[in-house]
């Protein structure tokens, strides 16, 4: 699944660094919601869940982790995130886990839909039957 890296380019100057993220241009999709995640213990696992419909940009804008993504199909890829330049995107229809979190990891997660709690598909036999 290399495909679901992207790297953002870095601007700035001697003062410092700076990314741009824009809707449909790095980032593949509209923007509808932002979120981000912090203050996660290193031994806890977050997400472990699918969405049926919402696709997601996922970047460690502080620190790090590891996100786990599986389509389901045979494919399953463990990632590491710790650059501010690099994003995991995970589609509709993937599984999902972020461990091994920094005691300074700050993951934010960039989304094409509004929060719906009826998107979110938690048990992984039920995202089996919603692949097939
Ligand atoms: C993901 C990982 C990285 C909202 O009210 N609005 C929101 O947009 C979100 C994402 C969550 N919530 C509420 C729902 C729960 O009461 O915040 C609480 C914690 O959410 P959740 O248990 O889904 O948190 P994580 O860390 O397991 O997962 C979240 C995202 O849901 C998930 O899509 O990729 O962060």
């Amino acid at each position: 699944m290399q495909d679901k890296i992207i790297n953002f380019k870095v601007m700035g100057d001697q003062r410092g660094s700076l990314i741009a993220l824009e809707e449909n241009h790095n980032v593949p999709f509209d923007v509808k919601r932002v979120f981000y995640i912090y203050g996660t213990q290193g031994n806890i696992t977050r997400g472990n869940h699918s969405h049926y419909q919402t696709k997601q940009l996922l970047i460690t804008i502080n620190g790090g982790c590891q996100v786990t993504l599986d389509d389901g199909k045979g494919n399953k890829e463990t990632y590491t995130l710790n650059k501010p330049n690099v994003g995991i995107l995970q589609d509709e229809l993937v599984w999902g886990s972020m461990h091994n979190f920094s005691h300074d990891c700050v993951l934010m997660v960039l989304a094409d839909s509004y929060y719906d709690d009826k998107d979110y598909i938690r048990d992984y036999d039920t995202f089996l039957k919603a692949v097939k």
